[in-house]
């Protein structure tokens, strides 16, 4: 277990490490408060914001994460039962307890409480006994937080935070990218069919690079990845649009359906495919002359074409277009790699070009854009000094992300504001990323 002191990540905190002191320490008492006096452990899970390479991990493809300064902590401590007490220290999140099995019940649809349970029940399935339980109490609160929504992973950061405090007090002992994998399924437990890149690079980013990620994992189960060092002299801007967006059951399904149909569209042709990364070697003209434009479950149900376990909430009838969505992902997974030689070159301008590259695709063939993202993308590509910006995580609101130098962090913050609010009468959340490490346990008796 990586396990770091709170001094330590003054560093990743930076200007603010006085304030995320106080924050832990606040937790831990709240913790007391609760649970009693007593040992506390505090694990911490970072979100993440995708460079680029979107809608691409559960086709098994590459992306380009980096982690965030914003994080959930967990503070924990064992129990002698199974039993899991569950707080957060935001009061609209009801405080729950569950028993750990192989099948735990969820409670309702979209409870936050099902992100644990999904942990507890993988992880007990995968070590074949029920865990011990833990008493726990959460901290995703703002502003240090990872904002909810937002396309930065806060799902993942608590599955992830949660999964470590639960291998820590299990004394398990599990290889990193395997873990990665099981907090990927245990999140499908919400009902989303999300891809790795989120868990995994919570377990695996390192602070000051990019985490290039082929997802596709090899046959002893690892997967190929690589550190690209950050551009010196350039930011990571994000700004929020405020506009939520839920990935459960909804649009985000949708297409993962519209993927898994065009495979099975195009297994008559390439009969060992699984995923639409098997035919990222093929020209672009034989894909696209071997799909439809537009297609439903229920066409292809009368055509005899099976789609493999089509995700939950999406209906026979529902439009699938699954051409433009390849084209997408296929140019997307060329994109990734396209920019992967640019940081490793100090091509910013590179880099630039082809995150405006990818937002088009995002938004024209895989339509996961909405007007206040493209205000946001197109305020911030107007202002000097900025390389590239595009929609960052899953879409449909959410945020974006700028490369922009660093002297023109204050000029391109003013300028989204200005826009923003002229067009939308709102202000959007801006912050500038620190890139920070991985998930960890965080020893804070040196408070
Ligand atoms: P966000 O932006 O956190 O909803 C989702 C998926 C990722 C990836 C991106 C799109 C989860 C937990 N995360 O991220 O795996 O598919 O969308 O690139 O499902």
């Amino acid at each position: 277990m990586y396990v770091v002191t709170l001094s330590t990540l003054d560093a990743v905190y930076g200007d603010v490490a006085a304030q995320q002191r106080e924050r832990y320490w606040r937790l831990v008492q709240d913790f007391q408060v609760r649970y009693g006096p007593g040992v506390v452990r505090v694990f911490r899970a970072p979100g993440r914001v995708n460079l680029i390479g979107e809608h691409t991990d559960y086709n098994h493809g590459f992306v380009m994460p980096v982690a965030l300064d914003r994080d959930t902590l967990v503070a924990v401590r064992p129990r002698f039962d199974t039993l899991v007490r569950l707080a957060n220290v935001e009061p609209e999140f009801e405080a729950v307890e569950f028993e750990i099995a192989f099948q735990i019940p969820p409670a309702p649809r979209g409870h936050w409480s099902n992100y644990a349970r999904g942990v507890a029940q993988r992880l007990s399935q995968e070590m074949d006994v029920p865990l011990r339980g833990m008493d726990a109490l959460v901290d995703g609160s703002p502003p240090w937080g990872v904002p909810r929504g937002s396309g930065l992973s806060s799902s993942s950061a608590l599955s992830v935070a949660l999964a470590l405090a639960l291998v820590a007090l299990n004394e398990l002992s599990i290889p990193w990218q395997r873990l990665a994998r099981l907090c990927q399924e245990a999140e499908w437990y919400t009902g989303t069919r999300g891809g790795i890149m989120d868990q995994f690079n919570a377990l695996m980013a390192r602070q000051g690079y990019a985490l290039f990620l082929d997802t596709r994992p090899r046959p002893d189960g690892t997967y190929l990845l690589e550190y690209a060092r950050l551009p010196q002299g350039y930011a990571l801007v994000i700004a929020d649009t405020g506009v939520r967006h839920s990935n459960v059951l909804g649009e985000y399904n949708h297409r993962v359906a519209e993927c898994r149909a065009a495979v099975a569209l195009l297994r008559p042709y390439f009969p060992n495919i699984t995923h639409l990364r098997d035919v990222q070697h093929v020209p672009w003209s034989t894909l696209e002359s071997l799909l439809p434009e537009v297609t439903t479950l229920a066409d292809l149900d009368r055509k005899g074409v099976p789609v493999e376990d089509p995700p939950p909430g999406v209906g026979p009838e529902d439009p699938l277009y699954v051409r433009a969505r390849v084209r997408h992902v296929y140019t997307e997974n060329r994109r990734v790699m396209q920019a992967l030689e640019a940081l490793q070159q100090g091509d910013v301008d590179g880099l630039g070009r082809l995150m405006v590259e990818a937002h088009i695709s995002a938004r024209e063939d895989y339509q996961v854009s909405c007007p206040e993202l493209e205000t946001l993308v197109h305020a911030a590509l107007e202002v000097e000094g900025v390389a590239g910006a595009r929609l960052t995580g899953a879409g449909w609101g959410g945020s974006i992300v700028a490369l922009a130098r660093e002297d023109a962090v204050p000029q391109l913050e003013a300028h989204l504001r200005a826009r923003y609010r002229e067009v939308h009468g709102r202000e959007p959340q801006i912050f500038v990323c620190r890139s920070a490490p991985a998930g960890c346990e965080v020893l804070w008796e040196t408070v």
